[in-house]
Parts: structure tokens; sequence; C-alpha cells
């Protein structure tokens, strides 16, 4: 089995949608094997968000990760877990994103785009060994 980090962001759980979200994972055939609500400290929000350093729009991210609880998530699914929550997401910009995703169905901004999930099998391992190191 493979293993992804999935987080419903503060505007997920602000919104009451974690159980919509995470309902749709476990239709697809996803499973849970981790999940916590906690608030994101701006330094692991640095460790995870280390690749947009610099990027105009890094501060408010940094800031609004961290706004309010966020519940982060290990879920589990077959080869390529992270491509399938990826699919289910939705394109970053929720103005892009297609009706039937995620964002396409649920958001409508950028800045408040309700999931993340890893973008790749390195990115999976890295990002669940900041969140659940004894899961790495
Ligand atoms: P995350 O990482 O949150 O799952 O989102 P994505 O993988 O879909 O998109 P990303 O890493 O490119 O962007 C991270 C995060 O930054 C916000 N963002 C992004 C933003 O506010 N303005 C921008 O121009 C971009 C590119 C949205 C998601």
């Amino acid at each position: 089995m493979n293993r992804t980090l999935v987080i419903c962001k503060p505007d997920a759980v602000e919104r009451g949608l974690v159980g919509e979200i995470v309902g749709r994972l476990e239709r697809k055939g996803l499973t849970l094997v981790a999940a916590e609500l906690r608030t994101i400290a701006a330094d692991t929000a640095g460790q995870h968000y280390a690749e947009h350093q610099g990027k105009p729009f890094y501060d408010e991210l940094v800031s609004f990760i961290g706004r309010s609880p966020a519940m982060v998530m290990v879920v589990e699914g077959p080869d390529d877990t992270w491509k399938i929550v990826r699919t289910l997401m939705g394109v970053t910009n929720p103005a892009d994103a297609a009706p039937g995703t995620i964002r396409g169905d649920l958001a409508t901004e950028m800045g408040e785009n309700l999931i993340h999930g890893s973008d790749s099998a390195e990115s999976a391992t890295r990002e669940i060994g900041i969140f659940f190191p004894a899961l790495g």
C-alpha cells in the first residue's frame, strides 16, 4: 500500500467541510491511517512550503495555513495514492477546477482552496515525515 499527506486547510475546518472532504476520499476507496486537528506553526509551515519561500504569496500562505486548526491526515491506497488524491482535489485555482472535484465544487479562491495533497511520491514521503515523524 501507498501513503500520501492530505491537509483539510483552515478554511475547510471553518466551513464545516472536513466530513465532506474525508467522505469523498473514503468513497473513492482510500483509507485514513492518521488524522489530527492541529494549528500548524509557522516553522512547520515553512518546512512544508519550502519550495514557495521567496514567492509573492508566501507570507500570506504561511499565515493562512496557521490561522486556525487544520485537519492533517495520512491517507492510504494503491500505487500513486498521491495522484488519486490530486485528481479528486482539482487544480490549484478553484476558478479553473473542474466540477466534480473538491475545489471545483466547493471553493472559489486560490488563497482558500480547502485542501492540500502531496504532489509526488517524494513529496508524500517528505511531508509525512514533517507532520507524522513516527510514520516516516
Ligand atoms: P497545495 O500545495 O496547497 O496543495 O496547493 P497546490 O499543490 O495545488 O499548489 P501549489 O503548491 O502551487 O501552491 C501552494 C498554495 O499556495 C497558494 N497559491 C499558489 C497562491 O495563493 N497563489 C499562487 O499564485 C499560487 C501558485 C495556493 C496553494
